[in-house]
């Protein structure tokens, strides 16, 4: 399966293959897509009956009710939000700086040009489940406000029948336009194609379950999607400086997410690999959410041992994971000779943890080999590059009016043609005959 050699210590026990969706996945989201196109809020009150037990007349939260939940919150939960999402700002308005909008000239009177240009409405998908994912309202909703979206949309599902309070005013302080608590497929969709009270988005970002992935993957050309993001990934190339017992509870990190995370270790030293494997072992038992990570560890875990770095580095880029973390005596030298991740997390005094929830890097990243050609969701994926152009000077309208007259000919556009000829005739002091 892979190029680069390595002498596998663990290997995954699943062999199933895992590319695009379930079929019965695909036919329920479609199913409930068409549904709500066709029947809009009867259809979502009826969807989130049925899967949350709720089915209020409006999912929106009142002002008021935002303020309660503000109230109900402990006020540290609300200093580290407010902390991480300075720092989520921070990074936004980084990469905001680095899109610049540009003019060139051409030719003589010939002015091309480009504008970043914010999507008028985004929705924001943030996950209930087995796990609140707070930090998701940060890293959409906040992201799309530094983009200079004006409206958005978030959607969160109630947890247990409970309204998640820190969840709720992580929305807010990240400067949701809209609550909605309302979550799964009818959530997306009702964002996507619009009901009698939802207007419609269009764009969708955030992480969710498969169906809530199947269901942006399906919505995805009538609104745009951040990513359709898989299982949570995590690889972690070590030599043998690195310490086992970190890399063993980093691994474990991320397994923790579900039954299906891979986590993935690639070592230049044996030693650390085989005392990594005892850790884990010894960690295991005693983890509080063991039932996910262990099965995640048992059925996707792999840890290979290379003979040099050049080798880790290139096997960890044909995985092509999430999250690579370099636990290495010059951690900094994988930013050159690594291609394919989603976010690099360079060095021991950084983790994946970090970046999934206070230190500002966006956390909605590339699975499932995507990294092979996307990055994670960021300030530019809020922004539509538009192009421009004016051209001012005659001789060089006529100049271009003649350039096209023949390239469309060449095509056998005649119609295109004439709108070249009609310029350079007219420019040149010409009278045009058809
Ligand atoms: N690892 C997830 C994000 C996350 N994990 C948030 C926990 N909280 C996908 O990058
Ligand atoms: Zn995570």
């Amino acid at each position: 399966m892979f190029s680069t050699a390595s002498t596998v210590l663990k290997a995954p026990t699943s062999t199933e293959i895992r590319r695009g969706a379930d079929p019965k996945v695909q036919q329920i989201v479609a199913d409930a897509i068409a549904d709500i196109r066709a029947r809009g809020d009867e259809a979502v009150r009826e969807y989130s009956l049925k899967f949350d037990d709720y089915g209020p007349d409006s999912f929106l939260l009142t002002e008021q009710q935002i303020e309660e939940v503000m109230a109900r919150v402990p006020q540290q939960v609300i200093e580290d939000i407010t902390f991480v999402q300075k720092q989520v700002r921070r990074m936004a308005e980084a990469q905001l700086a680095s899109l610049t909008d540009f003019e060139i000239e051409t030719l003589p009177g010939v002015h091309l040009g480009q504008r970043n240009v914010p999507i008028d409405a985004a929705g924001a998908y943030v996950p209930g489940g087995k796990y609140p994912l707070l930090a998701s309202a940060h890293m959409t909703i906040l992201t799309a406000k530094v983009a200079g979206v004006e409206r958005v949309a978030a959607c969160t599902p109630l947890i247990q029948g409970e309204v998640p309070d820190a969840t709720v005013a992580a929305m807010h302080l990240a400067g949701a336009d809209e609550i909605y608590l309302l979550g799964g497929i009818q959530a997306v969709a009702a964002m996507a194609v619009g009901t009698e009270t939802i207007a419609p988005v269009s764009m969708l970002a955030g992480p969710g379950n498969a169906f809530v992935a199947e269901a942006k993957r399906q919505l995805f050309g009538e609104v745009g999607i951040d990513l359709v993001a898989g299982p949570s990934e995590v690889l972690i190339v070590a030599d043998e400086t690195a310490d086992p017992f970190i890399v063993a509870v980093d691994l474990l990190s991320q397994a923790e997410h579900g039954p299906d995370s891979p986590a993935v270790l690639i070592s230049t030293s044996e030693e650390v690999a085989r005392k990594t494997l005892e850790h884990i072992e010894e960690i295991l038992p005693g983890m509080p959410t063991r039932d996910y990570a262990e099965t995640a560890w048992r059925e996707w875990g792999a840890v290979h041992v290379v003979d040099d770095l050049d080798s880790a580095y290139s096997l960890a880029d044909e995985y092509a994971y999430e999250h690579v973390q370099v636990l290495t005596a010059e951690p900094r030298e994988a930013l050159e000779r690594m291609k394919h991740y989603g976010a690099l997390f360079l060095g021991e005094g950084t983790c994946v943890s970090y970046g999934d929830k206070t230190i500002g890097t966006n956390h909605v990243l590339p699975t499932r080999g995507a990294a092979r050609y996307t990055g994670g969701l960021w300030v530019g994926k809020y922004l539509r590059t538009c192009t421009y152009q004016e051209v001012t000077d005659r001789e060089s309208s006529a100049f271009f009016g003649e350039l096209t007259g023949r390239a469309a000919r060449v095509e056998r556009f005649e119609g295109h043609a004439r709108s070249g000829d009609v310029r350079a005739a007219k420019y040149r002091g010409e009278t045009l005959s058809w």
